[in-house]
């Protein structure tokens, strides 16, 4: 337990508002956003400063209470939610939600952790420019769990993880000291860059509390394309044809098979068919439109016309409006949550080369066919950048809570080896975008470089000697 001491120099040190401790206000945040995990806590912590986050982290740290940093819980590895125990506290990053500067000139913004990142678009788009990073929960998820689970998306392909998207940090130290590098540069080589540390590491080794994030130009509109195709080796010819013709204005180029839009269409009101036949697969391809390229919309609609006449594409729709394009984005970001509602999953982020993705597929679609025998591969995604999220339904009519469901998903960890073994071998990483948490541990010991692996538990070592930041996240305890 954390004792009466500790509790009270907490409370002391964040003030009115500054935490919950009631169970029906703490409970929301010991459970993760898939339900896997359920712990307790008895203190949420909320500061509103990065002074007060350093007390709570120095009394933490002189009580040797473990700290489990809280953005706003969209996470599928459960690297956010406190152990069994209770005796961990949640520091939920919510009330550090200020824009603390926008630089149009220097395009840069300097944000506080606990910012959605839709507000951090729209602080961007305020003054004409763009941040780039777009994901399904960004009403939702917070820029210090998109900073510390190095969050991807579906503009990968374009501008990067959100890593790429940093130009400096704020971070509290384990020890309660604050690491002040919320620096603008672009450039800037004075020795190890050790930032770099905080991104993706999950809160394990400090808590970022702000950030100085890059900003692009804002297009000025958007292209945006259903394409038909024979599968994914044609969607990944596709890819190397259209960023050929189209260079670095695809902003994003996401794979949804046949099974995924069947999903939509049972469980998304509103969801049309987009083509009349059912083919294998679609592309949706997004193009930012710059006014400075007026030609650019007559270019693509010739070139996607070209692709179905020569019979490399099955068909082609083009957006002609903003809401048809919301309603292409709505549909692609609306799959899992189609799949949710159609019942159990057994989840594969993965990555792979681009040029293995179809050997992948049907390797894995044959493996599959015999360990889950009737489960249904809905496997779509970042094809652009190689992420696919590789995702497997019971057999269609499976009832939730039923023996069919219960072994259908106790079929989970052989299905995750062998998928997980077969994109080992293909070159590729068992943890595209979603991180470790806790969930993948197993998996980080046994696909991990072990070099790397020791150098991991260096680091943490060196930073957290005590081991109090989120404590068997990412490394075991
Ligand atoms: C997406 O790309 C998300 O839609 C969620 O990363 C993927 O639910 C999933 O497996
Ligand atoms: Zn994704």
């Amino acid at each position: 337990m954390i004792s009466g001491a500790a509790l009270a120099a907490l409370k002391a040190a964040l003030g009115p508002g500054g935490w919950l401790d009631v169970p029906a206000d703490v409970e929301p945040y010991t459970v993760d956003f898939r339900r896997l995990y359920h712990g307790r806590t008895t203190l949420v912590a909320r500061p509103d400063s990065v002074e007060k986050v350093a007390a709570v982290v120095r009394i933490c740290h002189a009580e040797r209470l473990g700290i489990v940093p809280h953005g706003g819980n969209t996470s599928y590895c459960g690297g956010a939610t406190p152990d069994e125990s209770g005796t961990e506290v949640v520091l939920s990053l919510a009330r550090m939600n200020r824009v603390r500067s926008v630089d149009p000139v220097g395009y840069s913004m300097v944000l506080e952790a606990g910012c959605t990142l839709h507000a951090a678009q729209a602080a961007a788009s305020a003054v004409g420019r763009l941040f780039p990073l777009s994901l399904g929960s960004e009403a939702s998820c917070q820029v210090g769990g998109n900073l510390s689970t190095n969050a991807g998306g579906t503009a990968v392909l374009r501008y990067g993880m959100m890593r790429d998207l940093v130009l400096g940090l704020e971070v509290v130290l384990p020890d309660g000291r604050v690491l002040d590098q919320l620096r603008s540069l672009r450039k800037d080589n004075t020795g190890y860059d050790v930032k770099q540390l905080f991104l993706g590491a999950e809160g394990t080794l400090g808590v970022i509390t702000a950030a100085c994030l890059k900003l692009f130009p804002a297009p000025d509109d958007y292209l945006t394309a259903l394409v038909a195709v024979g599968g994914m080796a044609e969607a990944v010819e596709l890819l190397g044809r259209t960023r050929s013709a189209f260079g670095d204005s695809i902003e994003a180029f996401e794979y949804l098979p046949r099974a995924a839009l069947e999903l939509a269409r049972t469980h998304l009101a509103g969801v049309i068919a987009p083509f009349d036949a059912p083919h294998p697969g679609c592309v949706l391809i997004e193009l930012a439109a710059p006014r400075t390229l007026p030609e650019l919309g007559a270019r693509f609609e010739e070139y996607l016309g070209a692709e179905v006449e020569a019979g490399r594409a099955l068909d082609a729709v083009l957006a002609a409006s903003g809401q048809q394009r919301d309603a292409l984005w709505f549909l692609r970001e609306h799959i899992p949550e189609a799949q949710v509602r159609e019942g159990a999953s057994i989840k594969h982020d993965v990555s792979l080369p681009i040029a293995r993705l179809a050997e992948f597929v049907g390797t894995a679609e044959r493996r599959l066919a015999e360990l889950a025998p009737g489960a249904r591969v809905v496997g779509y995604g970042h094809v652009g950048d190689g992420n696919l999220h590789f995702n497997l339904s019971p057999a269609p009519g499976t009832l939730r809570g039923s023996p069919a469901e219960a072994s259908f998903l106790g079929l989970a960890p052989v299905v995750n080896r062998a998928m997980h073994d077969l994109v080992a071998e293909l070159g590729g990483s068992f943890s595209a975008e979603h991180g470790i948490g806790r969930l993948k541990i197993a998996e980080l010991e046994r696909y991990e470089d072990p070099v790397a692996l020791s150098l991991m538990r260096s680091i943490k070592d060196a930073l957290d000697p005590q081991g109090i930041m989120n404590p068997g996240k990412v490394l075991r305890r």
